[in-house]
């Protein structure tokens, strides 16, 4: 299940974050196909709690959606029908779509109806929808802590069998949970999903997430070929303290790569002594895990807003557009790992004492709980469309099988490399412009920088740059807006 199926030499995956069905089918079409991507997650699809106030809570928070009601496909993102509709249009234009799976847990405590109209009863673990009943979670047999939540993340027993955040805990030991949770992927699979992102997998054991995916069927042969499995990817936060590490599922498909954000931040921001060029040895000897095994992002849906791991003071995000164009150029241009743009909606962040008073905000809505149609620019961020970053996607995909070459740095924060004869770059993170004559690999010719250009061909609308017949070019990396030089054939 490590393996991801992508058409015509595309590479890299997109997290549109809390859109809609329909704007997700749109964005297929209209953009996705035309500009690289191979994939696209979605928010959870499944039936939800719908939060409006009370216990604490704000109104219709984002993460209302991580506190499952049932596998009904009815959400904030959209309706059944607007969902097959969505993975159709998307597959038909050869973008593939990973869904996120909420299988750990239920909804915490509470009793209420769910986005899809079923009555639920976290109080006493009761999930007619489903349906699920209080002897399908674990209980005092299984989770040694007095209130039943998770209070030690070094205590494995408490991981896998206490309530994370107080979410009612499934038994995925039980024959039954394990059905009704592969009756739901399966069915998401014969709509014509590519995979999932498992979400909160350290809080299952490796051998149960495995026996669910021992019940999925192929993907569907009306877009895949033939034999091909289900994409996984679980969500594991493993910063290299706790006994459940990430290596532990590799056998189930690829996890993600926290270290990725946190220690590509940290350089970026020059946190402890940092420089860019110690970037040159990237991937596992900084005590990541294999290229192969890992998903890895800049920045994802929980750190961006100081949840999960990281923390503000590495993570980087839209609000740090220079440093995050760096960032994100950087991870397009490197060889390791399966690669996951953030797109965002944007809100007020306001951090105070190290948390994000607004971290709650759902996306754009109107009237409140009802998400608006993406306008890309305004309210939503659409990092995806950055020119910097969706160029990128194309240099990557240009790039992919050649190694890193022609590596060059000043000694501090300015680098450059070539990728094979395909795709040279030059990042600056300076607070000068850096020229220089480079060696860039590629074979001679007049080629447009695409980071400030909409082609890698001239006529550029922004700086052309000439590479001479042995290869080298002048090129001069400005310390503005746009801190990176990128060609490729
Ligand atoms: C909401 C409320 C809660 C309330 C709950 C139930 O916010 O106050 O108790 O409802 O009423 C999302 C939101 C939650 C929300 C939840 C349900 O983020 O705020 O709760 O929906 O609505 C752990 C898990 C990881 C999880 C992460 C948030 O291991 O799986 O917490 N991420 C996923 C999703 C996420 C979602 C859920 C799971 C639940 O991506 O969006 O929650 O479906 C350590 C551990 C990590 C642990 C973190 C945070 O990390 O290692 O495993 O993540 O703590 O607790 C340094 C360390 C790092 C450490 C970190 C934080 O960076 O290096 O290891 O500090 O201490």
């Amino acid at each position: 299940h490590g393996n991801y199926y992508c058409k015509d030499g595309k590479d890299v995956m997109v997290h549109l974050f809390e859109w809609r069905w329909d704007d997700i089918a749109n964005e297929c079409e209209n953009y996705l196909s035309k500009n690289g991507y191979c994939g696209v997650q979605i928010s959870p699809p499944n039936e939800h709690r719908i939060i409006i106030g009370g216990d604490g809570y704000k109104d219709y928070p984002w993460y209302q959606r991580y506190q499952p009601v049932s596998y009904k496909l009815i959400s904030r993102s959209g309706n059944e029908e607007q969902f097959r509709n969505m993975v159709k249009r998307c597959n038909d234009v050869g973008v593939y779509i990973y869904a996120d799976a909420v299988i750990n847990h239920m909804t915490a405590g509470g009793i209420g109806v769910g986005s899809g109209g079923s009555n639920w009863n976290g109080d006493n673990q009761d999930f007619p929808g489903v349906p699920y009943s209080d002897w399908d979670f674990h209980g005092r047999n299984e989770c040694p802590t007095e209130d039943l939540n998770i209070h030690d993340y070094n205590n494995p027993q408490q991981v896998r069998f206490c309530r994370l955040l107080g979410l009612r805990d499934l038994k995925h030991s039980k024959d039954y949970v394990q059905e009704k949770i592969a009756e739901y992927l399966n069915n998401l699979i014969s709509i014509g999903v590519a995979g999932f992102r498992i979400d909160a997998s350290k809080h299952m054991e490796v051998s149960r997430i495995g026996e669910i995916l021992g019940r999925l069927r192929n993907l569907n042969t009306e877009w895949f070929p033939a034999g091909t499995k289900a994409f996984v990817f679980q969500e594991v936060i493993d910063m290299g303290s706790e006994p459940i590490k990430a290596e532990h599922y590799f056998p189930n498909g690829r996890v993600t790569e926290f270290k990725h954000c946190k220690e590509l931040g940290d350089v970026i921001r020059k946190n402890n002594g940092q420089k860019l060029r110690y970037l040159r040895n990237w991937g596992p000897e900084w005590n990541m895990m294999p290229g192969m095994d890992a998903i890895i992002f800049t920045d994802n849906h929980d750190n961006q807003r100081g949840h999960g791991a990281g923390g503000f003071g590495s993570i980087l995000t839209f609000f740090e557009d220079r440093q995050y164009k760096i960032a994100n150029s950087f991870m397009l241009a490197w060889p390791y790992g399966y690669i996951k743009i953030m797109s965002s909606y944007r809100w007020n962040r306001q951090i105070v004492d190290g948390q994000d008073r607004n971290d709650w905000i759902g996306p754009p809505s109107s009237p409140p709980g009802v998400t608006k149609p993406v306008e890309c620019f305004g309210e939503w961020v659409c990092e995806h469309r950055w020119r910097q970053i969706s160029n990128m996607v194309k240099f990557h995909n240009a790039a992919v099988g050649t190694s890193v070459q022609n590596w060059w740095d000043n000694g501090e924060n300015a680098i450059a490399f070539s990728r094979g004869n395909k795709a040279f770059i030059a990042i600056n993170n300076e607070n000068f412009a850096v020229e220089e004559t480079f060696q860039t690999g590629l074979p001679a010719g007049d080629y447009c920088d695409v980071i400030s250009s909409e082609n890698n061909r001239p006529p550029c609308s922004g700086k052309p740059i000439t590479v001479n017949g042995d290869g080298t070019a002048r090129v001069r990396i400005e310390n503005d807006s746009d801190p990176v030089v990128a060609l490729h054939v």
